[in-house]
Formats: structure tokens, sequence, C-alpha cells
């Protein structure tokens, strides 16, 4: 198969999405960015083996299969996934963990159930807080640690879905055939694929994958001591030129996209200066909660010359996007502005 992706390491894959994909407002499935901690399944999985259980503390606990899910109400929704280590390897500091440039995002319409539907059916305890996520695929490495997640039941209930369709397709196999988590707007990590097990929990799952890693933390601190991540922080990314391009003077077109997790973009700014001046730049596409917005601005350019452009993103809630990233141990949630510019020549 031709490799069209930026493969970092091919076992686990994890492979990020060139640039120029980066473009579209709807991220196709076959250039979707790769994450994974385990193995991905050889085969699809035979539907009519699966099984979805919901277990813990619930009052009655419940088994569905993918033709019970079939039946439910469908929900279609757009929502940018991103890996909390993307743009890992822009940090000026290093950090270690696959090194990232900015393709470990995606946007993707996907078609499931809401997670919100299929705990009314178990009736949760009232000492529940916590909902555990696990899949089918097989741990890599000598330890043999399943990737085992949980997020609050209050994200449970309010904006998470179980994913059975990608961009109008079955879900493809890499990306958690037949069922994954979204909880949207937030990241990858918290969207674990090739789900069979929900487990209601009265405190945080405890694992490797929930207090060594993905965690906040700095290099003399005890890791479970950091914050969860959880929402995707504010960002804007540039797509449209290519790092180190050699363009011509007149009109340059700078593309990019904006995100902010849960809350939305209300303005993308763009400097062609290293940051001493701001122009607003145009919003292109749709937008829907969830999602990035893609933007644009046309720049007029007369004289030759090396160039920095920058792209810094405002959201709802007046938040801007940090000119620099707060740097921790492992390199979660790079969204500085200077890091993500993008230096360019004018003949
Ligand atoms: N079962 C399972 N789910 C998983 C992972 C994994 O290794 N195993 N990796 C997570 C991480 S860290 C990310 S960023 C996303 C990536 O999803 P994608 O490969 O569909 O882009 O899946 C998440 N869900
Ligand atoms: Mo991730």
């Amino acid at each position: 198969m031709d490799e069209l992706m930026r493969v970092m390491t091919p076992r686990p894959r994890n492979a990020e999405t060139p640039r120029p994909y980066l473009r579209s407002w709807i991220t196709a499935n076959k250039v979707f960015f790769d994450r994974n901690q385990g193995e991905i399944p050889e085969t699809e999985i035979d539907l009519s083996t699966w099984r979805l259980t919901i277990s813990g503390e619930v009052e009655t606990p419940f088994t569905a299969d993918f033709e019970y899910l079939l039946s439910m109400p469908k929900a279609i929704v757009a929502n940018t996934l991103e890996c909390s280590g993307n743009s890992r390897s822009l940090l000026d500091k290093k950090a270690s963990g696959n090194p990232w440039t900015i393709g470990g995002v995606g946007n993707a319409v996907w078609g499931g159930v809401w997670l919100k539907d299929l705990l009314e059916k178990v009736v949760v305890s009232s000492n529940a807080c916590h909902v555990a996520f696990e899949g089918f695929d097989k741990p890599l490495g000598k330890a043999q640690i399943k990737f085992i997640r949980s997020i609050p039941l209050s994200k449970a209930l309010s904006s998470t879905l179980l994913a059975y369709e990608m961009n109008g397709e079955p879900l493809p196999l890499k990306h958690g055939y037949p069922l994954r988590v979204l909880a949207l707007g937030w990241t990858g990590a918290n969207c674990v694929k090739w789900l069979e097990k929900i487990t209601l929990l009265e405190k945080p799952f405890e694992g490797f994958y929930m207090d060594q890693v993905y965690r906040i933390h700095q290099p003399d601190q005890d890791p479970k001591t950091g914050e969860h991540v959880t929402g995707i922080e504010i960002k804007a990314i540039i797509t449209q030129p290519e790092p180190e391009a050699e363009l011509q003077m007149g009109r340059v077109t700078i593309l990019g996209a904006a995100y902010a997790g849960e809350a939305d973009i209300d303005k993308v700014e763009v400097s062609t200066d290293g940051g001493a001046s701001w122009q607003t730049a145009d919003f292109i596409g749709l937008h829907e909660q969830y999602a990035w917005r893609h933007w644009q601005y046309v720049w007029q350019v007369d004289r030759p010359g090396s160039y920095r452009i920058l792209a810094r993103a405002t959201d709802s809630n007046g938040e801007k996007q940090p000119m620099q990233a707060s740097w921790n141990k492992l390199g979660y949630n790079n969204n500085g502005v200077e890091e993500h510019g993008v230096s360019v020549q004018i003949t």
C-alpha cells in the first residue's frame, strides 16, 4: 500500500497526517492520523460475536449487541480529534514521546449513539462518578498493560458519543471498528477504540494510562499528582504555506484551522512580521460545535525577504491562545502561537 502518512513508529502504528490533507474541513479516513499504544487488531471482529457490556456501579448490568446499537436513535456529530501529544516536536525544549508536528489532529463526521442513552438502560448508581472504557486491542510490550481510560460521569452524560461510523463509512479497523468512544472536544486519550467494556466507578480508574501518562507534570513531579489531559486546548495551525517554502511576491494565500475543544472559535488573527502586527483572518467552510474552523488570510507581499507567519486564535469565552505553550514533561497540549509559526522566503 502506498504510504500517504508520515509514519513515526510502524508498530505500534503512530502516523501523522501530512499538512496538505489538513486543508479540507473533513479529514478523509485514509489520511486520518493513527495513534496506538497497542496492536491494531488484524481483522475486523465478527459483528455477530461482538458484545458491549456495561457494569460496575449500576443497578442492572447490561449487554448490547451491534444490532441493538443500530436500533437506538442515531446521532451524527462533527468532532475534531487531537492527540494530546500533537505538536510536541515543535516545542523549544524537547519532550519525550512521538515527534508529532501538527498532524496529530483531524476532523470527521461521526455516526453513533449517545453514551447517555445507553447509560439510561442500566440506571447508574448514585455513588458512580467516573466511567471507564476498555477495548479489545492487544497490548504490546512485556508488561502487557491494557489501554483503559476513564472520564468523569458528567462528561459521559453530557457530550460523549459511541461512534460506529466515520465520514459515512463503517468505523475503519484502525480507528476502532466496530465502536469507539468520542468524548467530544476532548483529547484522543479519552476516546478508547475497539470498545467492548464500560465500567461505572466511584473514582477515576487507576492504572498506567491514567496515572503515569496523560497527566500534565514536571520532571521532578510524581505524574500521578498532575492533572489528567481532558479538553483540547485552543490552538491555530497554519496548513499553507509549507514551512521554508519559497514563494513569489504578490498575493499569498495563508490557510489554516483553529479549534478549542468544547469552546467555539471566535477569531483568528495572522501576523506576517513575527508578531509585530496582526490582521483578522476570514473564516471559510463549515461551522459546527466541536469541529475546527478553517480560515484564510490573503497576504499582499511586495518586498522579497524572509518572513515569519504566525496565527493566533481566540475563543468565544474570550480566551486567547498563549504566545508560548506551558511546557510539561511529556509535552502535552502544545498550543503556543510561536511554536506553530511558519517561516517563508519571498523572492
Ligand atoms: N483501545 C485503544 N484506544 C485508543 C488508543 C489505544 O492505544 N488503544 N489510543 C488513544 C489515543 S492516545 C489517541 S490520540 C486516539 C487516536 O485515535 P485514532 O488513531 O483513531 O486517530 O485513540 C485513543 N484510543
Ligand atoms: Mo493521544
